[in-house]
């Protein structure tokens, strides 16, 4: 809850940062409405809780960038690494592996990170997940500014099977 609040206060106070430097540029041109637009757009963020014993979980959500752009990294205070995965079919076994040169994300195109898909992996969570809580994840692209989400702890609706691995 506190988390919940304080990452609340601060978007509210990014917002209102937004609105006053638009206010200030806009007499000079576009560029502050074109950077407006191309916010990139974060829904349905969800995190697993994490398996007993286990500091390891995985978060999806949906992505859509306007313009074309890359989810370079992202990162949780509750997780001491976050890392970007893909899932693929080796020799008929599901194998994540790092995307190093992050995500690309085609203009306007909406780009589902879920489970036996491209997701988020958290590593070193210190605190156990339990569904219910709330894990604030920074999303950084390439170009865009980034985006600050508050995850949902709880389990995917779809069919889930690639975390055996971890
Ligand atoms: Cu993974």
């Amino acid at each position: 809850m506190t988390l919940n609040v304080s990452t609340a206060a601060r978007l509210s106070l990014l917002i209102t940062t937004c609105f006053a430097v638009a206010a200030c540029s806009e007499p000079s041109g576009g560029s502050a409405a074109s950077d407006a637009a191309a916010t990139v757009a974060v829904t349905d963020a969800l995190c697993r809780p994490t398996p007993n014993g286990r500091q390891v979980t995985g978060c999806y959500m949906t992505v859509t960038s306007p313009v074309a752009d890359t989810l370079v990294s992202v990162a949780s205070p509750v997780a001491a690494l976050g890392q970007i995965h893909e899932t693929r079919m080796e020799s008929n076994m599901m194998m994540m592996r790092e995307l190093e040169a992050g995500l690309p994300l085609p203009a306007g195109e909406t780009v589902e990170l879920k489970p036996g898909g491209t997701h988020i992996m958290l590593m070193g969570v210190a605190e156990p997940l339990r569904a219910g809580q709330s894990v604030p994840l920074t999303l950084t692209f390439a170009t865009a500014a980034a985006v600050e989400v508050v995850a949902s702890v709880g389990q995917p609706t779809v069919a889930d099977e690639d975390h055996s691995g971890h």
